[in-house]
């Protein structure tokens, strides 16, 4: 899957993309991100992607003028790089974009939300920032999305919230395909009590132990204790 993020804070994804599984998924070539700096398409010698309200009031608003330039380059840019796979004689059916803008009064997203866009062949991810975005960006997004009922300071955080739950359900991102079936959300329980060495772990002069059952090789005692203690 591609991900293609448009943001003035690009350096914020650095480690994030080039850590653990995510960096993992990258070198076999599960997942491809693309990280697009809104000033290249800003103009002027101060490269000024935010300007004062019409109307009045506190705050920046987040021109429309680079974002949508932006969109344009990455949709042609996407294009190209299909026609290159084609060319190769590999199979590659349409190319589903999804477009995103991240916004605090958008959608809340959940994990359903997740399974459907990790369907896609490419998402792209427009950060807001400031106290708002030129209202006429939304003609050109398909889905305005907020990652819960809190206020942030731009959408790059939220991005790396929705682009970890996405790029995860990519197949082959899990090495072991067991942990992504067990998971909560599958089944919709909660996940049972889990423990690992030492067996009998000393805090502050208490001795805390891990369940007998858990010990005991039994594995029909141990799927019925996980059962009991998995709370709806
Ligand atoms: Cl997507 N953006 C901002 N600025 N704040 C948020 C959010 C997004 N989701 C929750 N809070």
């Amino acid at each position: 899957m591609r991900f293609d993020i448009i943001t003035i804070f690009p350096t914020l994804f650095d480690s994030f993309l080039n850590e653990s599984l995510i960096k993992k998924s990258v070198d076999k070539k599960i997942n491809r991100f693309l990280i697009h700096d809104l000033r290249k398409w800003a103009k002027g010698k101060h490269h000024q992607v935010d300007d004062r309200p019409f109307g009045g009031g506190a705050g920046m608003v987040l021109m429309a003028e680079p974002i949508i330039k932006a969109l344009k380059h990455i949709s042609i840019k996407a294009l190209k790089h299909k026609n290159k796979i084609t060319n190769n004689k590999q199979q590659i059916t349409n190319n589903k974009t999804l477009t995103i803008l991240l916004s605090p009064a958008g959608k809340q997203f959940n994990q359903k939300m997740a399974e459907k866009f990790s369907k896609y062949d490419q998402i792209i991810f427009i950060c807001g920032r400031y106290e708002g975005i030129d209202a006429r960006v939304e003609k050109f997004v398909d889905e305005k999305i907020s990652i819960g009922p809190y206020v942030l300071n731009g959408g790059e955080v939220a991005a790396m919230v929705m682009i970890e739950a996405v790029a995860r359900l990519q197949p082959g991102f899990v090495g072991n395909c067991e942990s992504l079936k067990e998971e909560s959300f599958n089944n919709d329980k909660k996940e049972y009590p889990q423990y690992t060495r030492p067996e009998v772990l000393a805090v502050n002069n208490k001795k805390m132990k891990v369940p007998p059952v858990l010990m005991s090789g039994d594995h029909k005692k141990i799927k019925e204790w996980r059962e009991k203690n998995s709370k709806k």
